[in-house]
């Protein structure tokens, strides 16, 4: 008989970090504790309307004093990677001036807890929980913020430089300016295209002013995280070798441009795409770029790190208007789901890591990759102490064949970072949604790893993956 590609033992590459991460303000709570100031979130989630419940981060999953049974679960699990985020507001509570030493403390006891275990700190620097005193002050629209931002990072840096290897500036700079300030569905909440335009680009200049501050103070790996969106059209869905319509090629492009160019070229090749710009200056104008920014942006960096959920499907459609996510993509359709969906209705399409990181090897070749999150909600039910998501399981291990296979295609990837290790705080879905390997019960904020947790376990031990794993003894078994 043959064996599939599917089904073949994969081992990765020696060295290859396994690991899990969680966000501040979706995993921490304590927001009223030990100096904390506001975030846009802390404020975002109390209009009403704007998340599932009125739930809120005060609570989250109580991670900042549950933070040593939580290493210890890790340690159970066997991650050697742990990514979290510093909360700006807990260090800086206005932003900016006076710094919050206790909110220092705590991430200095997190580190060292987690090396103690045996587990290789990845911190990131902003997961989208902006001090609300620097919105008051314009926010991401405002250029100041930049700065802010590379003077908060020197801030951390001198307090955990000297344990953490590994700094992600920014999470996500798409989401925090497209969903934040153009679509409102994120904090803060704004509505405006123009201010969008403008967030992304002091996003990105906050990643390039934090990476210079980082490396002038003796950083070790500097990272840029961004949720990179593989876009195909509706026949590529189905056979990703499928040769689209010159239109539907067009909509593709302009959509990968919007989505991760407008990202990965100024990051890593020091210029903005062409057909950009001219969406830039019909909506915002081109005042808030300035001479010189490129080059801030594009900063030598060591590893790109890549948030991979599902593709987003398109196709041309004269006189469609803009989707508000991506002002400027007039005359394309997006298509809803097809095939297998998580709970949050995206598409389950392991296929497209593969294309994305292959891509990724090939246009932008000097920077190692990171997929600093990848992973799914399912609708997991507690029954017998055990949550049996094998749906999560099938999930993970798809990605993990993809990325295997973009490995073996030539691509330098470092790592694997599952999202996430804790369920918790799902944003606009509040508590409705659940990602973690580790379930969490938001009532008694109990942990129980779920049976992706064990089976991770055993990849890890393994360095990857192995057919018939079923059949194979255990240890005990053995000995
Ligand atoms: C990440 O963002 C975040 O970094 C993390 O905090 C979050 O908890 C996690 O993902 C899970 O959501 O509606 O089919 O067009 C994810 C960014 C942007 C990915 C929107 C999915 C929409 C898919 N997301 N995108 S679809």
């Amino acid at each position: 008989t043959t064996i599939s590609a599917g089904e073949r033992s994969l081992i990765f590459p020696d060295g290859f970090v396994w690991g899990a991460a969680t966000a501040a303000y979706q995993v921490e709570g304590a927001a009223r504790q030990d100096g904390r100031g506001p975030s846009i979130w802390d404020t975002f989630c109390r209009r009403p309307g704007k998340v599932t419940g009125g739930h809120t981060g005060d609570v989250a999953c109580d991670h900042y004093n549950r933070y040593a049974d939580d290493v210890r679960l890790m340690q159970e699990i066997g991650l050697r990677a742990y990514r979290f985020s510093v909360a700006w507001p807990r260090v800086l509570p206005g932003g900016f001036g006076e710094v919050n030493p206790a909110g220092l403390d705590f991430y200095d006891r997190l580190v060292d807890k987690l090396l103690a275990a045996g587990i290789a700190p990845y911190a990131t620097l902003y997961h989208w929980d902006l001090p609300q005193a620097l919105e008051d002050a314009g926010g991401w629209t405002a250029r100041d913020t930049a700065h802010r931002f590379a003077e908060y990072a020197g801030i951390v840096y001198d307090r955990l430089g000297d344990r953490v290897d590994t700094w992600i500036t920014v999470n996500e700079p798409w989401v925090a300016a497209f969903l934040g300030y153009g679509m409102g569905v994120h904090a803060p909440g704004r509505t405006s295209p123009a201010d969008a335009f403008r967030a992304a680009h002091h996003l990105l200049l906050a990643h390039g002013l934090g990476a210079r501050a980082l490396r002038e103070a003796g950083a070790e790996r500097i990272a840029l995280t961004l949720n990179l969106v593989p876009v195909l059209t509706p026949a590529q869905l189905d056979d990703p070798d499928a040769t689209p319509s010159r239109h539907d090629a067009e909509a593709v492009d302009l959509i990968d441009c919007l989505a991760n160019r407008q990202f990965l070229d100024p990051a890593l090749r020091g210029r903005h795409p062409e057909r950009l710009l001219r969406i830039v200056e019909r909506t915002a104008g081109l005042d808030h770029i300035h001479d010189g920014d490129l080059a801030l942006i594009n900063q030598p960096i060591d590893l790109l790190g890549i948030n991979y959920y599902s593709p987003t499907v398109v196709s041309a459609r004269p006189g469609e208007p803009a989707n508000p996510a991506y002002p400027g993509s007039e005359g394309v359709a997006f298509s809803g789901a097809r095939g297998p969906t998580t709970a949050m209705g995206w598409p389950i399409v392991p296929s497209a890591l593969t294309r994305l990181l292959l891509r990724l090897a090939a246009d932008y070749p000097d920077v190692g990759l990171l997929v600093t999150e990848n992973g799914a909600a399912f609708d997991d039910v507690v029954a017998g102490g055990r949550v049996a998501d094998a749906d999560r399981v099938a999930f993970i291990e798809g990605h993990l064949r993809a990325a295997h296979a973009a490995i073996e295609g030539g691509a330098d990837l470092r790592g694997y970072l599952v999202w996430s290790f804790l369920d918790n705080f799902e944003w606009v879905e509040g508590y409705t949604k659940r990602f973690g390997i580790v379930h969490v019960d938001f009532d008694t904020l109990r942990r129980l790893p779920k049976d992706s947790a064990a089976w991770y376990r055993e990849v890890i031990a393994r360095n990857g993956l192995y057919r018939e794993r079923a059949r194979r003894p255990t240890l005990e078994e053995v000995a």
